[in-house]
Order: C-alpha cells, then structure tokens, then sequence
C-alpha cells in the first residue's frame, strides 16, 4: 500500500477562520478528512502533518526519508523563501508534489517565485482544498511510473 504524507506549512492551521474568498471555507481538519477519505478510496496510507516552523518541516521531510513514499507538500509562504526547505527536499530523494490552494501566480507577484518548485516533481495551484485529492492521483501515477 502506497504511503503519502501531506505536510501543510505556516498559517494553513487558520484555515477556515479567514479570507474564505483566497483558502476556502473548510478548516484543516476537513481537508485534511477529506484527504484521508479520498486516499482510503484509493488504496492509499495517509499521514497529515502542519507545522508553522521552517526547521519543524525540514525535520518532517527527513522523517518521510525510509517511512514514506512521497510528499504533498503546501509549503505556505516559505515556498517563495526558503533554501533550508529546497535543500530537504533534494536531500531525501522522494517525489514531493508542491501545493498551493490558491492560484499564487494570479496573486502578489512575491507569491510567483517558487524557491522549491525546481526540486519538486510537480506542482498543483488553485484548486483549493480538491487540490490535495488531485496530488493524491498524481502522486500515484509518479509512484506507478517508478515501480
Ligand atoms: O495558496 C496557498 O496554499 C499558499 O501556500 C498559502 C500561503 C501563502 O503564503 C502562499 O503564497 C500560497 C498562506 C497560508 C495562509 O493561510 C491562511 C488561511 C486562513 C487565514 C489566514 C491565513
């Protein structure tokens, strides 16, 4: 059974209490529900993580290194920031989709530099919270590819 964690960044614990109109109305806990049901359905191990801090992520990464097959990886504003992350993700070698629930390039250009999109498999943006049921189905392929 394919294993995926999803790992969630800083802020997108408040999801659900503001800016509906940018993150949705569903808070953590539902997309992170939803994830789970979606991935049962399809055969999959699921293990949802959030952290605010960017050394808490890199340790998350290193942890997914041996335990699981690849990572959905919602990034959050350290996405357009972070080399501490870039270099986690190459360093433990798994496929890491990156995710955003909004479309970060019809945003703040800030919000257009991906420091990680370069080391990422692929990357998922603007679909809101059905965004991790679609990394769900991608990373499967990518599983299947390298089987
Ligand atoms: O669209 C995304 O998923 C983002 O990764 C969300 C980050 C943002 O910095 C990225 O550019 C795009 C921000 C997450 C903040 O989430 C909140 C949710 C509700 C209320 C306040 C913040």
């Amino acid at each position: 059974m394919p294993s995926i964690l999803i790992l969630n960044g800083p802020n997108l614990n408040l999801l659900g209490t503001r800016e509906p109109e940018i993150y949705g109305a569903q808070t953590l806990a539902d997309v992170e529900e939803d994830a789970r049901i979606y991935a049962t359905s399809r055969g999959v191990t699921l293990t949802c993580a959030q952290d605010n801090s960017e050394g808490a992520l890199v340790s998350h990464l290193h942890a997914a290194r041996g335990s699981q097959d690849g990572v959905i990886f919602n990034a959050g504003a350290y996405t357009h920031t972070s080399i501490a992350l870039r270099d986690a993700i190459s360093g433990i070698a798994l496929p890491v989709i990156e995710l955003h629930l909004s479309n970060v390039h019809a945003r703040e250009s800030f919000r257009h530099h991906s420091m990680i999109a370069p080391v990422c498999t692929g990357v998922i943006a603007g679909f809101g919270a059905a965004g991790y049921r679609l990394a769900i189905d991608a990373m499967l392929g990518v599983l299947e590819r390298q089987a």
